[in-house]
């Protein structure tokens, strides 16, 4: 017996792989179908952490059964580089942000390459290559052509102690993170690009994408916000700012426009804007307004005001009503038309407004029995039901009354049928150095220019300064003044960079061929994509999806590649978490520095380099600054690789997370002794007994079952559980012949190689098998050996079910029909009813019908 010792056979195989160039992608006509999987690929952040290598291993196990399965598989790796924390690092250590990702970058592939993942490292790229983002300036630059990219005036966050533009993660609770003044909210100009002109087909697409999360697809779904109703015109009466004869609304119920009781408008709509001028109450209302929060959630929060202004609009449908306009703290600028009428019987927003200032609350909807003096107090009717107090709509359907509404405000030419999205234009513009340059120069005379191709990538200047506030691209003395290259004339390069949210929508396709000339390569993309099976965090559910679905579709429509939807399959994985440890001055205690003992149910831990108690905290996603981080070097020095990838995968489904223990990772590294010991011992030689080695063969055709259904179920914590079971089913067949133990142990090498590859790799050596496991077919069962054995079949008299017989699976009839007679809750129930059996009908492994009288 020897011990099998990771520390020598994992980078045994690892440089075997690599010598045999065993994960380089093939190219060509293979005949071969094809299956990309990939990881959402990392930040390089400095160092890898257990999170990281779950998602990655998980990954590795797809591409790894995918290989066994016959498919040509793409499983490459790359580094999502540019980004605010470098040029963070930059401010507060002076390290240039090129030269900090890149050792970040040098850090964690050799982290990476360590767990053994089957990666084609030939195709890496790096999104801060100018090689990469210079092919993203290129189609950027065909997106401008095509309209999709514009510029106009956005909202930035200002720090005006620092003059400098912060990125939404640098305002910590309304206050710049390093100067902590109150951030101001500035119109700047910036490049948008029109997802919204993409809105109904983001949308539609979701229906096609049945190997997707239900629940990211409703993300998706409710972050586009697709509505349909109506834009209707109030016409306004009373001393109106001149050019506001009418305000147009935008609602989704017409059906309860005999319920309107008043006008309602954003605080910064045009109109509010216009009556501000005019009236220095309005325009403290406003200011007032401003100061809440701008976000849906915050305005949902927030107390419910309003300004009368004075003003009175008249009833699209009954000319002779007219309901007052208000200024209203609830109403976004952004949505619609910035404008609603208010039905508060409908509405509980409306209704809380209408109760808080008194105004009338009509009813127009009641639900089926109620009668005509329905009521509304403080909640709401929000259901379906029959109009009423409504003229001509009276009697309708919700449904019903909501086309008769449209349609007669169509007629009366107030208005029409109308779908808005909550989905915006995408900004894309920051104000930052590290980031992918925006290939345009603006001129005085022409305006803003696109860079010609020749002329690109427009790369980052490398001598650049963060000891003063604002971006460097701008003060940099020589970097922005270029000529126009369309008139010749002195003109300034566009020192805005792209959001880092462009690099990630598209390299998935860059990954297809990585030196293609043009951004993407048709072949290659048309050969790859779309990905198979991608795997991430949820919580990059909606804007990196939505980002990458828009502008594929958008590459697509301008030629440069011919697909749709990037992501066939998708998957979302839990976090590994740990338990956290306070000491006494409140700090956090790594993990390492800990000693637990357990006494039944209480646990204490104590620290090892002082011994002093320490307070177990709650189990928490691995963060530095919890300092709950576990290093992999640390786990895979001590128990190995394999031993490792197995810990992160069988603890919990792949969906949940797994919190990291020691005891864990113990428990797999002894999984993975009892695995060779059983390789170990292997004599081809040996003879058994013929019913024992029969038990064998069924376990192990079952175990490649259960196995198979969990990996592409990706139930893997489920199809190790099983590895550990069929382990112990051969441990417990130790006397069946060689010819029955090599099929079982062939089966286990393969099936184990794509959780513990090294290992596999070492087990199907032992086995005197030629070449690797890793180039092996994936093992497949007999569906005649997986069945059970026995079956339990139901015995009905007369129709009713009276009893039931164990019968070996396809026992002869004549067997089936004298157990069922002699079976003592028959004879029991025949006596009782003083029959007897006329008939036996045997439905083989099936049932037993018996007619009695
Ligand atoms: C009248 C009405 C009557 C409404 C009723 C609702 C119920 P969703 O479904 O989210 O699209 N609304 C429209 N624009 C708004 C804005 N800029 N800010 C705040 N609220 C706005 O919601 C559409 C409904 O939200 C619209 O339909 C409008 O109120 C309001 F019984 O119109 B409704
Ligand atoms: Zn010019």
């Amino acid at each position: 017996m020897t011990r099998y010792d990771p520390r020598t056979a994992e980078p045994r195989q690892r440089a075997r792989w690599e010598a045999a160039k065993a994960f380089v992608t093939p190219t060509g006509e293979t005949g071969r179908p094809k299956y990309y999987v990939l990881e959402m690929f990392p930040y390089p952040s400095g160092n890898i952490h257990m999170g990281h290598a779950r998602n990655y291993v998980m990954g590795d196990v797809v591409a790894r059964h995918k290989r066994a399965q016959g498919f040509d598989v793409l499983h490459p790796m790359g580094w999502d580089a540019f980004g605010m924390p470098a040029e963070n690092a930059a401010m507060e250590r002076g390290v240039h942000p090129g030269d900090w990702t890149w050792s970040n970058i040098a850090a964690m592939r050799d982290q990476l390459k360590l767990l053994g993942l089957s990666l084609d490292w030939s195709r890496e790229f790096a999104t801060c290559d100018p090689a990469y983002y210079g092919k993203q300036q290129a189609w950027f630059i065909e997106l401008l052509k095509r309209g999709l990219v514009y510029r106009k005036e956005g909202v930035v966050n200002w720090d005006p102690v620092d003059n400098t533009v912060l990125a939404n993660e640098q305002v910590i609770d309304g206050r710049g993170w390093r100067s902590g003044a109150e951030v101001e909210k500035k119109k700047l100009t910036q490049w948008f690009l029109r997802i919204t002109d993409y809105a109904d087909d983001l949308v539609e697409g979701l229906a096609s994408l049945d190997r997707w999360p239900e629940k990211v697809r409703l993300m998706q779904a409710n972050w586009i916000g697709r509505s349909t109703g109506a834009r209707v015109t109030w016409p306004l009466k009373g001393d109106v700012p001149s050019g506001f004869e009418s305000v147009e609304v935008f609602t989704t119920r017409p059906d309860t426009l005999y319920g309107a009781s008043f006008v309602g408008l954003a605080p910064d709509h045009p109109l509010s804007a216009a009556i501000a001028q005019r009236s220095s109450e309005a325009a403290a209302f406003i200011a007032e307004c401003k100061k809440g929060g701008a976000s849906q959630a915050e305005i949902d929060q927030a107390e419910k005001i309003g300004f009368d202004t004075g003003l009175t609009a008249i009833h699209p449908l009954d000319p002779t009503r007219t309901v007052p306009v208000w200024i209203a703290n609830f109403i976004l600028s952004e949505y619609g038309t910035g404008a609603i009428f208010a039905c508060p019987a409908h509405d509980q927003r409306d209704l809380d407004f209408a109760r808080k200032y008194d105004l009338p609350v009509i009813p127009v909807v009641r639900p089926d029995g109620a009668g005509e003096d329905f009521a509304v107090a403080d909640e709401a009717y929000v259901g379906p039901g029959r109009i009423f107090n409504s003229a001509d709509l009276d009697g309708l359907d919700v449904e019903a009354a909501k086309k008769a509404a449209v349609a007669r405000i169509e007629a009366a030419g107030l208005g029409e049928g109308a779908t808005v999205y909550r989905l915006r234009d995408w900004g894309v513009s920051r104000q930052r150095y590290w980031g992918c340059p925006i290939p345009i120069i603006h001129c005085e005379a022409c305006g803003p220019v696109p860079v010609p191709a020749d002329q690109l990538p427009v790369e980052l200047p490398k001598d650049v300064t963060f000891d003063v506030p604002g971006n460097p691209l701008d003060r940099h003395p020589t970097w922005k003044h270029v000529k126009c290259p369309s008139c010749g004339a002195d003109a300034r390069r566009e020192t805005d960079t792209l959001d880092t949210f462009v690099d990630s929508s598209w390299y998935f396709a860059r990954f297809t061929d990585p030196t293609a000339d043009a951004p993407i390569d048709k072949a290659a993309a048309n050969r790859w994509l779309p990905v198979d099976q991608y795997i991430g965090g949820v919580e990059h559910a909606i804007l990196h999806l939505l980002y990458a679905r828009f502008i594929t579709r958008a590459l697509s429509d301008a030629g440069l590649m011919e697909v749709k939807e990037p992501f066939a399959g998708l998957f979302t994985q839990g976090m590994v978490v740990h338990e956290t440890y306070k000491a006494a001055d409140g700090k956090w205690v790594e993990p390492t520095d800990v000693e637990i003992v357990a006494d039944g149910d209480r646990r204490t831990a104590t620290r090892r380099s002082t011994g002093e108690t320490l307070t177990i905290g709650d189990i928490e996603k691995m963060s530095k600054s919890k300092k709950n981080v576990v290093a992999p070097e640390e786990i895979l020095e001590a128990y190995g690789v394999d031993a490792g990838r197995l810990f992160v995968l069988s603890d919990s489904p792949p969906e949940r997370d797994v919190q990291w223990t020691t005891g864990g990772v113990e428990g797999a590294s002894r999984f993975v002794q009892r695995v060779w010991t059983e390789f170990d011992g292997f004599d081809p030689a040996k003879t058994g007994d013929a019913r024992l080695d029969e038990a064998l063969r069924r376990e192990t055709h079952k175990a490649i079952k259960a196995v198979s259904e969990g990996v592409e179920g990706f139930r893997f914590n489920a199809a190790i559980a099983k590895l550990y079971a069929f382990v112990a089913v051969i441990r417990a067949h130790a006397e069946a012949g060689g010819e029955a133990r090599r099929e079982a142990l062939s089966a286990l090498a393969r099936l184990i190689a794509p959780f513990t590859p090294h290992l596999a790799e070492e087990c199907w050596a032992r086995l005197g098998q030629d070449g690797m496991v890793l180039d092996a077919p994936w093992p497949d069962y007999d569906p005649a050996l997986v069945t059970d054995d026995e079956l339990t079949l139901p015995i009905q008299i007369n129709g009713k079910r009276r009893g039931e017989v164990v019968m070996p699976r396809g026992a002869p009839e004549d067997q089936v029909r004298e157990a069922a007679l002699a079976n003592p809750a028959v004879q029991a129930y025949l006596v009782s009813v003083s029959q007897s059996v006329r008939k036996v009908i045997v439905v083989p492994d099936r049932i037993i019908n018996l007619v009695a009288g």
